[in-house]
């Protein structure tokens, strides 16, 4: 049963918080504050949010809306056959085919969602589509497709001679065995931000100028899946969620966990009840353990958020996973989030 007196000291504070602009309180004592930033701020997942967080900036320099800034900023990478996690050139599913998940939310908790969706580049834009021209929040498959080619979307190959060759490797043990950071491995190194890594699933949430939130998220999803499956990346609450009021949350690594519990809302609730982003972020992350610690042992999921003030944090069960920021004081500031392991 909840304690109410706990309920009521946690949302009383989290009233303080929000009025007092900041977070000074935790969970059993533990500091509850995270760097804050001014607005407009972008923050993304992994190394590779570097030069999306830059496409981003130009939108929310320009005054321009969250939205239009998360949507430009994940093309980046959705665009660049050497991300092998993401749209084009990411890893196909154990049939060989790419798949791709993507959603998006606004300001107004407006969303949109494309799932198992083929051929086409951008799936960010076409989930965005999908939240202003229908009246639906997700298309899977067939039909999403067919709605992005009435939308105007090109059909193109995505499986790029890359990804075939590590897919042909992959078949001659066909065993399917998600690898811990696969994202931050280096394949091509000297073509990425930074002559650093390689990438993943991104994850980016915005505050523009005047304060509002909006998020996306994009992937191939895990490599060498089961074709059909699809991960937490485009499912709202668990990817992804936004809420104006108090923040946003994104999701990386193995979908599954964050599926069973919904982990991005969780961490915008938690944020709520007075929760710093990184405090939100663990206690998500420590449900996931919770519940199946030996295979938490094994895998990687990490959650990264911002609240309303513009303080944002990040968590991980394992270590390696980064998270990019850029805002008018630091356009390339590349953090390494704390990790359970
Ligand atoms: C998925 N969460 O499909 C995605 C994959 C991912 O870093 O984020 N990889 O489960």
């Amino acid at each position: 049963m909840v304690d109410r007196r706990k309920f009521l000291k946690a949302t009383s504070l989290a009233g303080a918080s929000i009025l007092a602009g900041n977070s000074s309180f935790g969970e059993a004592g533990i500091p509850n504050s995270n760097p804050v930033s001014d607005k407009p701020i972008v923050i993304s997942t992994w190394d590779f949010g570097l030069a999306a967080n830059a496409a981003a900036w130009e939108v929310l320099r320009n005054n321009g809306r969250a939205l239009d800034a998360v949507e430009k900023g994940v093309r980046i990478p959705e665009a660049d056959p050497d991300n092998q996690s993401v749209g084009l050139g990411g890893f196909p599913d154990r049939d060989g085919k790419v798949t791709l998940d993507a959603c998006i939310m606004d300001e107004f908790g407006n969303c949109g969602s494309v799932a198992a969706l083929e051929n086409i580049v951008h799936p960010i834009s076409v989930a965005r589509l999908v939240m202003e021209k229908t009246p639906h929040v997700m298309l899977v498959g067939e039909g999403a497709l067919n709605f992005a080619l009435q939308q105007g979307f090109k059909k193109e190959n995505l499986l790029t001679p890359e990804s075939e060759e590590a897919w042909k490797q992959w078949l001659k043990k066909s065993e399917y065995k998600p690898e811990i950071n696969i994202e931050n491995k280096s394949f091509r190194p000297d073509k990425l931000p930074g002559n650093k890594y390689n990438h993943d699933t991104i994850g980016m949430l915005a505050i523009d100028a005047k304060g509002n939130i909006s998020g996306a998220c994009t992937t191939s999803g895990m490599a060498f899946k089961m074709h059909g499956r699809v991960g937490d990346s485009p499912i709202i609450g668990a990817g992804l969620y936004v809420d104006n009021e108090i923040g946003g949350a994104t999701s990386t690594g193995v979908g599954e966990e964050v599926i069973r519990n919904v982990g991005s809302f969780l961490v915008v609730e938690l944020m709520r009840q007075g929760y710093s982003p990184e405090n939100a972020c663990k206690e998500a992350v420590m449900r996931i353990i919770k519940k199946k610690p030996e295979t938490a042992k094994n895998i990687q999921v990490g959650f990264l958020a911002i609240n309303k003030q513009g303080e944002y944090g990040a968590y991980a069960i394992q270590k390696g996973f980064s998270f990019a920021v850029c805002d008018k004081n630091d356009q390339a500031l590349l953090i390494k989030g704390n990790s359970y392991y």
